[in-house]
């Protein structure tokens, strides 16, 4: 939602510290912490509020050293923290005037982090946001979520909603706003049921408050609210599917709150590959840890963060402040980002080419090619060509034979004004082509809806025609599949009910909940070089819904369609 009384300009300049940051610390901290299972424990433990008033009088996280978090955020390259001000418990991790079940109040701690918190991140400069739940609390008796309520203690019928939203809701993000100094953001998360009247009511509040402050898409349901679209929790979107701001909220393992069991660890390898892969699509990265309930971060996460940092302090120049790849397909060996006339591309070690990176599609002519870990000092061979009959654009570049840097090693182009590039879907050489769902012309029908993309083909060839699908876990494929899918392109058609073919172990795009399957439908023959068009028809090829968001709700998402070479 757009405020009228603000111009274009004025929303870029509030938006432009979060848009040059690319990478934020989310904090997943409170009460929860002690029971090591999660921030869910309450609802699905139905712990009655009784109990948990009595773990929150056991929790004193006496390690709690705010700088020891805000260096740990600094060192890992991050610049701003979202902390959890009230999870979905209703406990404030701070001191409450407006309710005492708080920190200071309820809890033999007696110190308010937020404040030390804000104190610590004013020093070394990094930006303090807060995550409020406004919507759900299990705490209140009075608090009303379409879905996730606290029915153990109380009765739906007995609540009244305004007492807990103009009192509480209300009154605490009042305080948050006016008590700890400028923040950078407010996060809100889960709010099924709020409607758009008390979503814009909220939203104005802050923009009294403090103008400056941003605000996530989850304040409301509803779409377009907030400044900036916060996907679903671990969700990476496609290239091109917002076209607003958005951010990433990620887990480090694959839980928020503390947890003793989950050692799913994200390795720092995928974690930085992930990082350039948000920003090359445009996004930001909000990377969670949970701490423990003495107050410390988990060495597990310390030790990952730090590699990343480490990274990023000799690779940084190729990550904030850029913007997004002008490529609007992901690439398999890397990800592409852009800072004025220069062009970083991020080859990842594993796909590091033998002798040279081919990248198609890049128009204006390359006036210098180096390895950044190599500070500008080596040039590489750069050839590049341009073929008239099929409008196509080639480049060379000469790689040494080894990745000079960990994991992702980073070739910065100097391009002569600005990159150029053949936006449209071309052939890459040794990478299918990649058509995304949510850059076709999509026509619905009765059931069956089709979607249709043209593509270049520089190399022609028989190709495997695949379709990449995210799978929730648990989904039933043969309930989304539970048709055939066809595919025309080139005069030719492929059509089969679609299989998981292929479990995809380390996507680069999907993760838990979901996983990335692979279905292959058939094969199609290309024989000359050239434009084509490509229509799948299937039930799952969706238009973006235009009604309430409901983030994460689909059991299997149609991602994209790749051609791949045999
Ligand atoms: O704060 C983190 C989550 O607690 C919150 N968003 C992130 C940033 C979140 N709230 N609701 N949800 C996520 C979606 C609800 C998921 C659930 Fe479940 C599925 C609730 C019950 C079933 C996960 C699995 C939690 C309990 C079991």
């Amino acid at each position: 939602m757009t405020d009228s009384l603000e111009t274009a300009l004025e929303r870029k300049n509030r938006m432009q510290w979060w848009k040059e940051a690319k990478f934020g610390m989310f904090i997943h901290w409170g009460v929860y912490s002690l029971l090591g299972q999660g921030e869910w424990v309450m609802y699905f433990s139905k712990i009655p509020v009784k109990e948990y008033e009595k773990l929150a009088a056991e929790f004193n996280p006496e390690q709690f050293d705010a700088k020891a978090w805000v260096a740990c955020a600094k060192r890992a390259g991050m610049k701003y923290i979202v902390i959890t001000a009230k999870h979905h418990d209703g406990f404030a991790m701070y001191h409450s005037r407006t309710d005492p079940f708080n920190i200071v109040d309820a809890s033999p701690f007696g110190r308010d982090p937020l404040k030390e918190l804000s104190e610590a991140c004013r020093v070394e400069g990094i930006r303090l946001c807060f995550y409020y739940s406004h919507v759900i609390d299990w705490h209140d008796p009075h608090a009303i979520h379409d879905t996730y309520n606290n029915l153990w203690d109380y009765e739906l019928e007995k609540k009244a909603f305004f007492s807990y939203w103009n009192h509480k809701a209300k009154g605490q993000i009042r305080e948050l706003l006016t008590e700890y100094g400028p923040i950078g953001l407010l996060w809100f998360d889960t709010s099924g049921g709020l409607s758009k009247k008390e979503s814009e009511a909220i939203v104005s509040m802050i923009r009294e408050l403090q103008p400056e402050c941003l605000i996530n898409s989850r304040v409301s349901h509803w779409p377009d609210f907030g400044d900036y679209q916060s996907k679903g929790d671990n969700e990476i979107p496609m290239h091109g599917e917002e076209t607003r701001e958005w951010e990433t909220p990620m887990t480090l393992n694959q839980s928020w709150g503390y947890s003793t069991k989950d050692q799913v660890w994200k390795s720092a390898d995928a974690l930085i590959r992930k990082l350039v892969h948000i920003v090359s699509k445009g996004g930001n990265l909000l990377l969670n840890v949970g701490p423990t309930e003495t107050g410390v971060i988990p060495a597990k996460s310390v030790e990952r963060l730090e590699e990343v940092g480490a990274w990023l302090e000799r690779n940084g120049g190729a990550v904030y402040g850029t913007s997004a790849s002008p490529f609007p397909y992901e690439l398999e060996w890397g990800a592409v980002t852009v800072k004025g006339e220069m062009v970083y591309l991020h080859v990842f070690n594993h796909y590091w080419p033998a002798e040279e990176l081919v990248l198609n599609g890049v128009k204006n002519k390359v006036k210098k090619a180096y390895l950044l870990a190599d500070g500008n000092a080596s040039g590489l061979p750069v050839e590049q060509s341009y073929h008239l009959e099929t409008d196509h654009y080639a480049m060379r570049i000469r790689l040494p034979e080894l990745p000079p840097e960990d994991y992702v090693s980073v070739v910065a182009l100097e391009v002569e004004g600005g990159l150029e590039v053949d936006r449209g879907f071309i052939q890459q050489a040794q990478d299918a082509i990649k058509l995304d769902l949510v850059l076709s012309e999509i026509t619905t029908g009765s059931g069956m809806n089709e979607a249709r993309w043209t593509f270049k083909a520089a190399s022609p060839g028989v190709f495997e025609v695949v379709l990449v699908n995210f799978k929730k876990s648990g989904a039933v494929w043969e309930k989304e599949y539970d048709h055939e899918v066809t595919v025309r392109a080139a005069g030719q058609t492929a059509a089969c009910v679609p299989k998981e073919d292929v479990v995809v172990s380390d996507s680069i795009s999907c993760q838990h909940p979901y996983t990335e399957v692979h279905s292959s439908i058939g094969r199609i023959v290309i024989e000359q070089p050239g434009t084509y068009a490509l229509t799948l028809s299937t039930k799952l090829a969706k238009p973006k819904p235009n009604g309430p968001e409901i983030w994460q709700a689909a059991s299997v998402k149609l991602r994209s369609v790749r051609l791949v070479q045999v």
